[in-house]
């Protein structure tokens, strides 16, 4: 039975140092919103800009949560997206590569929508634009 009471307390003092260690995270600063995985072509890369842009042709996004709480999928179209600042986007990103990006949206917030993952995926990838 005293085992069983030091096992539990190494595993409480364990959860002690990951509250810590996830406290101290500097992922605290990125953006906590809503997240989706997006497809899409790059159409203009505006990373010089600032804040970074990238304007994509994005696949539909069937499970997007729209300002009202409710389930309001966006059809496949074209915009520009804010890049969140801890973003890292691929080097030599231009206009035409297709990517895969994650999309954090939070509609408290301007902009609402922000990219925080980015990744060139395969020329050959087959997306579904319109
Ligand atoms: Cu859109």
């Amino acid at each position: 039975m005293s085992s069983w009471r030091f096992r539990g307390g190494s595993t409480i003092a364990a959860l002690g140092a990951i509250a810590v260690v996830l406290a101290c995270s500097p992922e605290d600063s990125e953006p906590a919103g809503d997240r989706y995985q997006v497809r899409g072509v790059v159409r203009a890369a505006q990373l010089a800009d600032e804040p970074r842009r990238l304007r994509i042709q994005h696949e539909s996004i069937e499970d997007l949560i729209g300002v009202d709480g409710l389930v309001e999928p966006m059809n496949a179209m074209t915009m520009s997206m804010v890049v969140a600042e801890s973003t890292n986007v691929p080097d030599g990103l231009v206009q035409g590569d297709k990517v895969r990006f994650v999309l954090d949206v939070d509609w408290s917030r301007s902009p609402t929508a922000l990219i925080v993952e980015v990744e060139r995926l395969d020329g050959s990838a087959e997306l579904q634009l319109e």
